[in-house]
């Protein structure tokens, strides 16, 4: 079986987080590696979930294998190496960014769910 990874923070899991978790269940035993807080700021994303929620209920999906922190840029390579990942993928939002994972595993970029972003749930909220 193949071994898969990707990476994100997903906040406020929504379904666009889940159909591609299940799409990636569906190519191979997936890891996910979600961004810590303290990551997430050098990325100046600001999450409304706790890092510790957050990967709980990565943990939590069906899909997932396994799930890790992120909390670097450069731990991509390491990670494919340590879990020995067949594919790296990730939303087309980052297309061609990780082309550079190339020598070290496929690269896969999947489109994104439409209608569905974890900005629009937090603007949708403060409406509230
Ligand atoms: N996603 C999707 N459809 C959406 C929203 C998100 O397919 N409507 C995908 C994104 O393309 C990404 C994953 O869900 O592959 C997680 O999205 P985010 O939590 O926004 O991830 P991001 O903050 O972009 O972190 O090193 C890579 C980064 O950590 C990615």
């Amino acid at each position: 079986m193949k071994n898969i990874i990707t990476y994100g923070t997903f906040d406020l899991f929504h379904i666009g987080h889940l159909n591609l978790l299940k799409r990636l269940s569906e190519m191979g035993q997936l890891t996910v590696a979600v961004s810590t807080d303290e990551f997430n700021e050098g990325k100046g994303k600001k999450t409304i979930i706790p890092f510790e929620q957050r990967i709980e209920i990565v943990r939590g999906c069906r899909y997932v294998h396994q799930a890790i922190p992120e909390s670097s840029w450069e731990q991509k390579i390491n990670d494919i190496q340590t879990y020995h990942i067949d594919t790296f993928v990730i939303g087309d939002d980052w297309q061609g960014k990780f082309d550079f994972l190339q020598e070290y595993c496929e690269v896969v970029y999947l489109p994104r769910t439409e209608g569905i972003s974890t900005t629009q749930l937090k603007k949708a909220l403060s409406a509230f």
